[in-house]
């Protein structure tokens, strides 16, 4: 869309909104950057703003005579759809773009797209890693941590953009058509925010919706949601199992990774050649794999990508051995099922640190996957007592509450004994006591290094 003469609004000045600013001042545009969080002054907004970016800052509300002059409102992800803000300017006749929207429209390459509720990243950065062999130019993007609104001026023609896109994401895509998508795995997260399990899936669902039978979707076959997606999807749907053998499509059998097409299976490599560890990698790794091979990467190069690709920053990171304990962060465990992911990856009694902002998830499978491994749960943030509670109707009282990270870590470095591990996997987002899961993951492990 041509956007001359647009009246632009952007909407949170965090690190997509101000992104946005940018890529519109490039066209001309000097758009309006709104910020809700009212703890913020109006210099402050414009302090976010890089030398030479410029836009009209308002922080609080948008000026009631303003709601009507807004041609498009381009939405960070953290701002909800159903905000009054949002509703009223969608009354008033505005469009509603989220910043991957506004990024695609000036997109001159193709689009390879993952969502679902775990594994994102890895498999993003992954399949970034394996297109970065086979062809020289590359952006990876997205709810990775680069704006995709940063980036997308450089791609060309024969660029590839690999974009990580959450579910705040999808909820504002409208003519967003990757050539190759995945959706992972569909698990209950986020539902402070989309409300119910229905708008969530729905949300994630939106990756595939522009795209053609030429194009693949590649899903998982043991998830019930995205297996049963299958049946309306307008892709060309490409299963990965990690649990049985598939006519079409990628399988683990044996510790073997295996690709078949109608009925006749190749070997592709041994699961015990790869860095990245659990069946849950297993699986990102096939959709990884998958997605490359539907737009002709040669399977040597994939393979031999795969092989060399270490674990990504937050998940399941072996941080240092202190005293005989090995210390664990998995502070990317935002949510119970990647959180169970992390006490499964663990083969030592365990001292958890778990805890944060209440994304009203519920806890009783993770506490169930304990499985008699966690020695102590430390808990902090909003959800303590609710785990604690949830933990109580398990049989499990094995629990403490403390303040913070640091109480966390000196508690564990001073009741953890030789053979012991201690994991930081939250099971709920930061938000709240830190900036986000990044910074939570770096403070720990600066406080497990100074013990
Ligand atoms: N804000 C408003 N109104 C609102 C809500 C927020 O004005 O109703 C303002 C806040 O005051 C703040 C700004 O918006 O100033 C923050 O915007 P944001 O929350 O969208 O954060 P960004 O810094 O732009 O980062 C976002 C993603 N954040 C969220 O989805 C919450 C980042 O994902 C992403 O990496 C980045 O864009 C680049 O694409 C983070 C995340 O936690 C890692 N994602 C969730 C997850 O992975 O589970 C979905």
């Amino acid at each position: 869309m041509d956007l001359t003469g647009k009246r632009i609004l952007v909407i949170g000045s965090g690190i997509s909104g101000i992104a946005a600013v940018k890529l519109l001042n490039t066209e001309g545009i000097v758009p309006v950057l709104l910020d809700g969080n009212t703890s913020l002054t109006q210099e402050d907004l414009e302090k976010r703003l890089p030398e030479g970016t410029v836009a009209e800052c308002i922080v609080g509300e948008l000026p009631e005579d303003s709601f009507a002059r807004i041609d498009i409102a381009v939405l960070s992800p953290g701002v909800p759809v159903d905000s009054p803000q949002v509703l009223k300017l969608k009354e008033q006749g505005a469009l509603i773009w989220g910043e991957i929207e506004l990024a695609y429209q000036f997109e001159k390459g193709k689009v390879l797209a993952v969502t679902g509720t775990n594994g994102k990243t890895t498999t993003t950065s992954l399949l970034g890693a394996i297109m970065k062999v086979h062809q020289p130019e590359v952006f990876v993007v997205g709810n990775i941590g680069i704006p995709y609104t940063e980036v997308v001026k450089d791609t060309t023609e024969q660029s590839v953009t690999v974009a990580e896109i959450s579910s705040f994401q999808l909820e504002t895509t409208h003519e967003f058509a990757p050539v190759a998508s995945s959706i992972l795995n569909i698990t209950p997260d986020h539902l402070d925010r989309h409300h119910t399990m229905e708008n969530y899936v729905a949300a994630k669902e939106r990756i595939a919706c522009n795209q053609t039978k030429e194009q693949a979707c590649v899903l998982n076959y043991e998830d019930a949601y995205t297996k049963a997606f299958a049946d309306s999807c307008s892709a060309r749907v490409i299963f990965f199992s990690s649990a049985r053998e598939l006519k079409d499509g990628f399988y683990l059998k044996n510790d073997e990774i295996m690709k078949a097409v109608d009925g006749h299976a190749e070997r592709l490599m041994n699961i015990h050649d790869m860095k990245l560890l659990g069946t849950h990698n297993v699986e990102n790794v096939m959709a990884a794999i998958a997605m490359a091979d539907s737009v002709g990467v040669d399977m040597d190069t994939i393979i031999r990508t795969v092989c060399g690709f270490e674990a990504v920053e937050h998940r399941i990171e072996f941080v240092a051995t202190k005293k005989g304990v090995d210390y664990y962060n998995d502070s990317k465990g935002t949510n119970p099922d990647a959180a169970i992911k992390g006490i499964q990856a663990m083969v030592k009694p365990t001292y958890l640190i778990g805890g944060g902002y209440d994304k009203k998830s519920t806890y009783d499978e993770w506490i169930e996957s304990f499985d008699g491994k966690v020695k102590k749960l430390i808990l902090l943030g909003q959800t303590k007592e609710k785990i604690a509670q949830c933990a109580k109707e398990h049989g499990f009282t094995d629990y403490l509450f403390v303040e913070s990270l640091q109480e966390a870590v000196d508690y564990c470095a001073k009741e953890a004994k030789e053979g012991d591990a201690v994991l930081l996997s939250p099971a709920c987002a930061s938000w709240g006591m830190f900036k986000n899961y990044e910074v939570r993951g770096q403070m720990f492990k600066e406080m497990v290094k100074a013990l």
